[in-house]
C-alpha cells in the first residue's frame, strides 16, 4: 500500500496539482477529442491540455484535505474547475473581448483555430466540465446532494453572479476610471469567483459541515481578490515570456486596476493583507491548513 503524503508547500501542491489535474485533462481531451472529431476536436484538445499553473485545481486538493479528505479520486474536481478556467480563458481571449495571441506560453485558441471554433470550443467546455464533476462524484462515492450543491457552487460562479458578470463589467468599464469598490467588484466576479468556488467545492467533496464550508468559502474570496490584484501588478512589471501570455495589457486596453488606483507598492501591501486575512477565517474556523496558508502567501507574492 503506498501512504499518501500530502504537499505542504505552495511549489509542491502546485506541482501535484499539476501532475493530477494535467493527467486527467489529457485523458479527456483524447476521449473527446476522438467524440467530436473534425477540427473543434483538435481545438478542444488543444484548450484542456495547454499547460497552466493550476492554482485553481491546488486550492481544491488544499481545501478538501483541510477538512479531513483523503481520496485522490478529488483530482477529478480540481479537473472540472480547471475546465471552467480553460473555457473562460479560451473565450477571453477572443477579438471580442481581450483579443489575444498568446496564452500560456502558445498561440491562443482563436489564433491557432480560428475564431468560429474557438467560441464553439469554449462553449463546448461547459457541459464538459459538468461532466467531469459528475464522474469526480461518482470516483469519491459522493451522495447527489452533494454533487448538486457541488454544481450550483461551481457554476453559479461561472455566471452573471460572478465569472459572466465581472467580465461583463470590466469590459464595459475599458477606458474609464473606476473607484477601488468599483474595482472590486469587477475582480472578485471576473476572476475571485472561481477561485472562491475552488474552495467551496474542495470542502464539499469533502462532506465538511456547513461551518467548514463557510470557512472555506470566507478563504476563497480573499485570496480570489488577492490573486488577481497580483495579476494586475504583474501585467505591468513582468514579461510576456514571463507570464506566457501578453503584458501590458491592462494598460493597451486601458483598463482600471489596483496598480493604477493604489501603485505597484500598495498594491502589493493589499494583496498580502487579504492573503493574511483568508488564513484567519480558517484559524476562526478551528480548521488551520499548512497548505493554504502557504498558498495563500504564494498567491500574494506570485511571480508568474
Ligand atoms: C460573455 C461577458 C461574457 C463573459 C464570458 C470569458 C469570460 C466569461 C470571463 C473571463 C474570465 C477571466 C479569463 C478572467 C481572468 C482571470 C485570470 C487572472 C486568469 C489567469 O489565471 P492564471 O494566472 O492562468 O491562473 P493559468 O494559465 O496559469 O491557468
Amino acid at each position: 500500500m503506498t501512504l499518501h503524503v500530502p504537499a505542504l508547500t505552495a511549489d509542491a501542491l502546485l506541482a501535484e496539482a499539476r501532475e493530477c489535474a494535467d493527467g486527467l485533462l489529457a485523458a479527456w481531451a483524447d476521449r473527446l477529442g476522438d467524440e467530436i472529431g473534425g477540427p473543434q476536436g483538435e481545438a478542444l484538445a488543444y484548450a484542456l491540455r495547454t499547460p497552466g499553473k493550476r492554482v485553481r485545481a491546488a486550492l481544491v486538493l488544499a481545501a478538501y484535505r483541510a477538512v479531513g479528505g483523503t481520496s485522490p479520486a478529488i483530482a477529478g474536481v480540481a479537473a472540472a474547475v480547471e475546465t471552467v478556467h480553460a473555457y473562460s480563458l479560451v473565450h477571453d481571449d477572443l477579438p471580442c473581448m481581450d483579443d489575444d495571441d498568446l496564452r500560456r506560453g502558445r498561440p491562443t485558441t482563436h489564433r491557432r483555430f480560428g475564431v468560429p471554433t474557438a467560441t464553439t470550443v469554449g462553449f463546448l467546455m461547459v457541459p464538459i466540465a459538468a461532466r467531469v464533476l459528475a464522474s469526480a462524484a461518482r470516483a469519491l462515492e459522493l451522495p447527489p446532494a452533494t454533487l448538486g450543491r457541488m454544481a450550483a457552487g461551481l457554476f453559479q460562479a461561472g455566471g452573471v453572479e460572478g465569472m459572466v458578470g465581472g467580465q461583463w463589467l470590466d469590459l464595459e468599464a475599458e477606458g474609464r476610471t473606476l473607484t477601488l469598490p468599483q474595482l472590486i467588484e469587477v475582480h472578485r466576479g471576473k476572476t475571485g469567483a472561481l477561485i472562491r468556488a475552488s474552495c467551496t467545492v474542495g470542502a464539499m467533496a469533502g462532506e465538511a459541515d456547513p461551518a467548514g464550508v463557510k470557512a472555506l468559502t470566507a478563504y476563497g474570496e480573499e485570496v480570489g481578490l488577492a490573486f488577481q490584484i497580483a495579476d494586475d501588478v504583474l501585467d505591468c512589471t513582468a514579461t510576456s515570456e514571463e507570464l506566457g501570455k501578453t503584458a501590458g495589457r491592462d494598460a493597451q486596453l486601458a483598463k482600471s486596476t489596483y496598480v493604477g488606483l493604489l501603485g505597484v507598492a500598495g498594491a502589493r501591501r493589499e494583496a498580502r493583507r487579504l492573503a493574511a486575512r483568508a488564513v484567519e477565517h480558517l484559524g476562526q474556523a478551528g480548521l488551520p491548513s499548512t497548505a493554504l496558508g502557504a498558498l495563500a502567501g504564494y498567491i500574494a507574492d506570485r511571480q508568474s
